[in-house]
């Protein structure tokens, strides 16, 4: 009796061919694993790319208000201490834009009628490049801004 690389029978006919149906199954199991082992390295950088945002439970001790319209984020430079626990409600004033800030793992639609909250806690300093993410017209990329996360000042030991 013979196997396949895959270890799968090969059964063999009387003419001593292997039956063709089986070779075609044993062709088509060994495309399933090779797109299987393809596809795993995507689907770990799929869930790297799509990383929650780090978030907190309770009440936030920073909330901020952020308006985007045609065409800018407002305030479009937001500073944060290390560790603070952040929320920002952000409304738009005309059409549907989004709130993304891509180094944070967020993005969230805003429309008119309907503010986003978006809830993060401000883990590690740094300056994140924030942007609308839905296409809304001509001046849509000049819909940008930054988070800046300031690192929390060291705290001297008493000796
Ligand atoms: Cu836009």
């Amino acid at each position: 009796m013979e196997e396949d690389m895959n270890g799968f029978r090969i059964v063999v006919a009387a003419d001593n061919e292997p039956n063709l149906h089986t070779k075609r199954l044993c062709r088509r199991a060994a495309k399933d694993a090779t797109l299987l082992l393809l596809s795993l390295p995507l689907l770990v950088l799929i869930q790297s790319c799509g990383k929650k945002t780090p978030t907190f439970a309770g009440p936030p001790d920073t909330v901020l208000s952020v308006v985007m319209k045609k065409w800018a984020i407002v305030p479009d430079r937001i500073v944060v201490p290390e560790g603070a626990r952040v929320e920002m409600v952000v409304s738009s004033t005309d059409v549907e834009h989004g709130i993304a800030v891509p180094g944070l793992g967020i993005n969230e639609p805003v429309q008119p009628s309907k503010p986003a909250v978006v809830r993060f806690l401000a883990r590690t300093p740094g300056t994140y490049p924030m942007h609308c993410s839905i296409l809304c017209g001509r001046g849509h990329d000049k819909m940008t801004g930054v988070i800046v996360i300031t690192p929390a000042p060291k705290v001297a030991v008493p000796k």
